[in-house]
């Protein structure tokens, strides 16, 4: 019943999507019989689920399909030449989506190229490729979205999306009576969060610290990905550069006592217009009492920083230096003041990432700083509190940017540094490595082979999606048989769920595949509502709890999966976020080669 109903909600977008981006009309089936009406062939096409970048030719290779079969082929792209014939597995019942789910196992073809799957009685899907390196071109337009999040400077996507551009914005800020200070103070830089253009540390310091550490585990595979970037050719890896964008600003969000205030935005979220029509000043905002900063946005601004001295220091040892100093400060802040929390003060009423406990935050900061540092009092604090957290290893938190402790333990454990605590370090090893195994076993035995379960489905699924498959790949980086590429594939299978092979057959990446969703929670992208949006923006997800109105206006009984629009008023499920883009990011330098 909710399957017509939301299949006619979506023959709109898709049309529209069609009109814009122009793709090669999709050839009709002989054997379908459903190329008549472009709206039936795209009903099957929604039917038929691929990951619509791709798959990697030595790994495994699976569609799923929901509309009753038996077989498929898979046709070259190019001239519709049947290359590969296999049947349908057993029709599995999907709780989460209430879909009847048919996998189609393609893992046997071998040969590089670009095709399509074709269903008989069903159709036919979008087109993908077989390749090598399939997933390089999405890494660097997701970590060019990014790029495109910056604020205070001209941003221009170039030739590869012209027009994707718009003059420096946020350049006026100030402090706002919370913050304990007045005054002017325009800390011009970092990323516009999200679909808003407030700048919060929280966010701001996960992702800036996830990029780092995708540098750190991958930075052999990505070194030589030029992004296309102001700083392009500078001598520095794209990726550090992208980072340090958003470094640069969280340095700035240091008090002289070494704290950080929580966040700049305006008093309220603006209306949906372009960045440099936003001309609110953009405030710091404190906690509104002393000591006005708060103790998780300063420790992750810690730890951040402890990683950035160690990361930056063959490229400009005076930045390194300068974080390593930022860094120290601030953790010497968070001894003074470890549990100051951060609600929104009267009359600011923009995000708050409230965060009831800065723990994990501090465990997070002491573990970069004794890695960076090899000194002994980060490492007492580490020690003295690290197993409260193991537990946490099992599954990422819902809510991704509240809990950090999982970044703390494995940073800790992956440490090259002499005098690490053995048991501590097995104990993590051993505690990834087991919760990685019940991942794989639960994304195999879900029909539409992602990792998440049911309460996964909150704000930001998609990030928690992306946080499984983060698990999943340190899982890969500490396995101890190096032949073992179970926990990679599943990790690929969260990727790939965010490509397209799930419920809605949709890529949750703007622009990339050819069915990608339109309509992100993203002012950027909605102040030029008559192009697609902004690219490399991996979309919220569906969201059983429906914090929005387009959602509360669904059908009653949808199964969580399912709950999702892809409209611009849905924040709650379709707004972007640094934090979980981050994630992203890893997953796909991860597949790099
Ligand atoms: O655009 C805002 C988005 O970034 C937030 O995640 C969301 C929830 O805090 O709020 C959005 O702003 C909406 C506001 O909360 C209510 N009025 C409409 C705003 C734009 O949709
Ligand atoms: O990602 C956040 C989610 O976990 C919360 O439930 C939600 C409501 O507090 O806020 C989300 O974060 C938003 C932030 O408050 C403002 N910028 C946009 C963020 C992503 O939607
Ligand atoms: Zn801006």
């Amino acid at each position: 019943m909710f399957t017509s109903l939301i299949a006619a909600r979506w023959l709109p977008v898709s049309v529209v999507l069609v009109a814009l981006i122009s793709f090669p009309a999709a050839p009709a089936l002989a054997a379908s019989g459903d190329g008549a009406t472009g709206k039936a062939a795209e009903s099957a096409q929604l039917a038929i689920k691929v990951d619509q970048v791709g798959y990697p030719i030595d790994g495994p290779k699976v569609a799923l399909v929901t509309a009753p079969a038996t077989v498929f082929e898979l046709r070259r792209s190019s001239d519709n030449k049947a290359v590969f014939h296999g049947k349908l597995g057993p029709a599995e019942a999907d709780i989460y989506t209430g879909d009847r789910v048919q996998a189609a196992d393609f893992s046997a073809l071998r040969k590089a190229g670009r095709y399509y799957l074709a269903v008989p009685g069903v159709g036919r899907s979008w087109n993908f490729e077989v390749g090598a390196n399939v997933f390089e071109h999405a890494y660097s337009i997701a970590m060019r979205g990014f790029y495109g999040q910056r604020c205070g400077t001209a941003v221009d996507m170039g030739p590869e999306f012209p027009g994707y551009a718009h003059p420096a914005c946020h350049l006026h800020g100030e402090f706002h009576s919370s913050s304990g200070a007045s005054g002017e103070r325009n800390n011009i830089g970092g990323w516009h969060d999200a679909g808003d253009y407030g700048r919060y540390m929280v966010t701001s310091g996960i992702s800036a610290g996830t990029l780092l550490w995708t540098w750190e585990i991958y930075g052999e595979k990505i070194k030589n990905i030029s992004l296309n970037i102001p700083e392009s050719g500078n001598g520095t890896p794209d990726i550090l550069n992208e980072a340090r964008w958003g470094l640069e600003w969280m340095l700035k969000m240091q008090d002289k006592d070494g704290g950080a205030w929580q966040k700049q935005t305006s008093a309220g979220f603006p209306g949906f217009i372009a960045p440099e029509a936003d001309t609110e000043p953009s405030k710091v905002i404190g906690t509104g009492a002393a000591p006005y900063k708060s103790t998780c946005a300063t420790a992750d601004l810690a730890a951040v920083a402890a990683i950035a001295a160690r990361v930056y220091q063959p490229y400009d040892a005076r930045f390194a230096a300068q974080a390593l100093q930022a860094a120290r400060r601030a953790w010497a802040w968070t001894e003074k003041y470890p549990n100051v929390t951060f609600e929104n003060p009267p009359g600011i009423s923009t995000g708050s990432y409230a965060d009831a406990n800065c723990q994990d935050e501090r465990l997070w900061a002491a573990a970069e700083l004794w890695r960076t540092t090899g000194e002994a009092s980060y490492q007492n604090f580490f020690l003295a509190s690290y197993a409260a957290f193991l537990p946490g290893l099992d599954s990422p938190p819902t809510a991704t940017w509240t809990d950090v402790g999982q970044m703390g333990l494995w940073s800790y454990a992956l440490s090259p540094r002499q005098g690490a605590d053995a048991k501590a370090v097995a104990a993590i090893r051993e505690r990834t490595l087991a919760a990685a195994r019940a991942i794989v076993e639960r994304t195999r035995r879900n029909p539409y082979h992602v990792s998440l379960k049911a309460t996964d489905y909150v704000w930001g699924s998609n990030g928690v999606a992306a946080a499984y498959g983060m698990t999943l790949l340190m899982a890969d980086v500490m396995r101890p048989d190096k032949s073992d590429k179970e926990f990679a594939d599943a990790a690929r299978d969260d990727l790939h769920y965010l490509l397209g092979r799930n419920a809605f057959s949709l890529s949750w990446v703007t622009q990339v595949g050819e069915h990608p969703y339109l309509h992100p929670h993203h002012r950027p992208s909605a102040a030029r509502p008559a192009t697609p949006p902004w690219p490399g923006l991996l979309s919220g997800g569906p969201n059983k709890d429906r914090e929005d109105q387009v959602l509360a206006a669904l059908p009653k009984d949808l199964p969580p999966a399912k709950v999702y629009a892809d409209e611009w008023a849905s924040y709650a499920s379709n707004e972007i976020c640094i934090n979980w883009q981050a994630s992203l990011v890893f997953l796909l330098a991860g597949e790099m080669k």
